[in-house]
């Protein structure tokens, strides 16, 4: 694996966005350090850690298994040590989104009961949500529901006795449920699912891999009822449904005269007031006060999509370009919530004197300005909103000038693509399935994700999407990927024109792009709902469909709860670069004579996720790929594989 690791000159000569380009070959002209120089300084990396074959699940290791130590010093063999450090990663993943529901959720009861200075947007989502959980809205305001939904949902985040979750029970489909019961994976909760698994994978704990592999797919229901449904329809239900518009992105909408906001992180919550106050009179005045003509805030990660998505503020990166953006000199205050902020910004932001503005008691940076939303007392928000606006505005006039490099690039794009959105711009599911049908959209592949430096920084995912829309099939994107479309305008109208002849034709009579950005990655909900609807409406089960989930430059453990969440769905996945599982080495037997001799080398965790094993289960499996155009070759095979099953052209 180390060997197919890509140096700093792929990097610079690949990479399909200049204005990144431009700011890496900047930064190393500077001496700034970023995450290209620790990369390189890490290599090679270790060969047990990249293959999953490294546990530190208690203190009698770290034990490395390998041919001449098969087994760890308590007996775990390798098949127990590779699963138990998936399902772990997958639990840290549902973690990390769990806290971002909880906040947002919280947020919720205490708008309702007048606390909070939120008022409620989403409407429609409330009662749709009520209606779903059958609730008894009768002689009810809009609060007192809210407040009950809100309930619900936590309830899915934290139930310790088993009983249905209120969000699956509601969206998920009839088919996979009895599927899931069938398994026994329907789970009890996002919280207990993370308890269970600790605790079966703690020294002493469950022997068995299949249990744990059975664990897996338990979890990432947890995952995607409580954790990835509760935020993105909480956050709907505070701020709104998104509907399409039409803005520009990238390092250019960065301006040298204005004060420049980045804001960053996964949860909207505070960012929201905080974008209240930076559009009040006096934040604006304030400005005019310290020498800017204006103020421009700039999204990064999820917490970028989300305001993107709902207001059509510029975004200008994703988690690896976050040292890059500061590297412009010109970001006046970066305002960052939780996850995904990595340390290496604050080394970047010291360089160039940015303020640097924690907001989440979870995601403290030492010498950063810690101004913090708590859910659960939230009197001072407005008051608090109001000081990060202040400060950001004010180290404006601090700025260094002499250091400021920003790219001349700017993209149009079309973003705020929530569920509905899509279906009313296509006539809702069954227009999409006819066209489905008859082959004007070959399939519907959902391209999502982080970044990793073990590919060419947003290579893969702009090569990838590239191809499919080349073969007629219409892509989602999320999360840190979608940056990468976005700032590659192909999430612009005008980006049909690199479609097929009938998908082109179609987004031009629509006035669309054929990569719809859907949201940051809890609204990887968006796609899964209208996935299950279009399943539904063919008659079919949701594995029969001409779908993918694709994740072309894996980082941050949450990825691997999006890819299994599609997976129990029957959605296959395509990964982009070998997940933690030793990668199959096919050697020829011993006194082999022909190729029938090869040992393809595939063991038990291989066979399961990419051979017989979950696809028998669930009728989806992973395939990897981490080169691009392969990849894109396989995902159109997988989806020509499907239509022929279904008889469709
Ligand atoms: S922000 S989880 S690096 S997509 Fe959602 Fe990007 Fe991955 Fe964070």
């Amino acid at each position: 694996l180390n060997a197919e690791m890509p140096g700093r000159e792929d990097v610079l000569e690949l990479t399909p966005n200049r204005a990144s380009k431009e700011m890496l070959e900047h930064l190393a002209e500077q001496g700034v350090e970023t995450f290209l120089d620790r990369f390189e300084a890490q290599q090679p990396q270790c060969g047990f850690g990249l293959r999953g074959l490294c546990c530190r699940m208690c203190q009698w290791g770290p034990c490395r298994i390998s041919e001449k130590a098969p087994r760890g010093i308590c007996g775990r063999d390798l098949n127990l040590v590779v699963m138990s450090n998936i399902v772990r990663a997958l639990v840290a993943g549902l973690a990390a989104h769990g806290r971002h529901a909880h906040e947002v959720i919280l947020t919720i009861i205490e708008a309702a009961e007048g606390r909070a200075n939120f008022k409620l947007k989403g409407e429609q989502r409330v009662w749709e949500l009520a209606e779903k959980f059958q609730l008894d809205t009768q002689g009810k305001d809009l609060s007192a529901v809210a407040k009950e939904v809100a309930f619900c949902l936590l309830e899915d985040l934290g139930r310790m006795t088993a009983g249905p979750m209120y969000m699956l029970e509601a969206y998920a489909p009839q088919e996979r449920k009895q599927i899931w019961k069938r398994l026994g994976v329907l789970p009890r909760s996002a919280s207990y699912e993370v308890m269970e698994t600790l605790h079966m994978t703690t020294l002493g704990g469950c022997s068995d891999w299949t249990a744990l592999a059975e664990q897996e797919l338990r979890s990432a229901l947890a995952y995607c009822y409580s954790t990835l449904f509760g935020s993105s329809m909480a956050t709907e239900i505070l701020f709104g449904i998104p509907k399409p518009k039409i803005t520009q992105v990238n390092y250019g909408v960065l301006k040298e005269d204005h004060v420049n906001i980045l804001v960053h992180g996964h949860s909207p919550v505070m960012v929201e007031k905080i974008l209240e106050k930076i559009n009040s009179p006096e934040i604006q005045e304030l400005a005019r006060t310290v020498g800017a003509k204006g103020i421009v805030v700039g999204g990064m990660c999820c917490t970028g999509d989300e305001l993107l998505a709902r207001y059509g503020i510029p975004t200008v990166t994703n988690i690896m370009g976050q040292e890059l953006a500061l590297g412009t000199g010109a970001v006046d205050a970066v305002v960052v919530d939780m996850q995904c902020v990595i340390p290496g910004l604050k080394i970047v932001a010291d360089c160039f004197g940015t303020e640097v503005i924690t907001t989440c008691n979870s995601n403290r940076i030492p010498g950063a300005t810690h101004i913090p939303f708590d859910a659960e007392n939230p009197a001072n928000l407005d008051e608090d909103a109001l000081k990060v606006a202040r400060i950001a505005v004010e180290s404006f006039a601090k700025r260094d000038r002499s250091k400021i490099r920003i790219p001349q690039v700017t993209t149009k794009a079309m973003a705020g693509w929530s569920y509905e959105a899509i279906k009313d711009v296509f006539g809702g599911t069954g227009e999409i399935l006819r066209l489905l049908r008859e082959g004007t959209i070959k399939g519907i592949v959902t391209v999502v994700g982080c970044n990793t430096p073990k590919v060419p920084y947003e290579y893969n995912h702009v090569t990838i999407v590239r191809k499919l829309i080349e073969s007629g099939i219409l892509v989602t994107t999320t999360g840190c990927c979608s940056h990468a479309l976005l700032n590659a305008g192909l999430c612009a109208p005008e980006a049909a024109e690199y479609a097929s002849s009938s998908l082109k034709e179609l987004c031009q009579q629509l006035g669309i792009p054929p990569v719809l950005a859907v949201g940051g990655c809890v609204d990887n909900t968006r796609t899964l709902r209208l996935f299950i609807d279009l399943a539904e409406e063919a008659g079919v089960s949701l594995a029969d469909m001409p779908f993918m989930f694709v994740g072309p430059e894996p980082g941050n453990e949450k990825t691997v709860g999006q890819g299994v969440s599609f997976l129990a769905h029957g959605v296959s996945n395509l990964v982009g670069f070998p997940a933690p599982i030793p990668v199959p080495v096919p050697k020829l037997k011993e006194n082999a004579e022909t190729h029938d001799d090869l040992d393809p080398g595939i063991n038990d965790i291989v066979d399961f996720f990419g051979g017989e094993g979950l696809y028998e289960k669930v009728g989806a499996k992973v395939f990897t790929e981490p080169y691009p155009k392969l990849a894109a070759q396989t995902i159109r095979m997988h989806i020509r594989r499907k239509r022929l099953a279904l008889g469709w052209k």
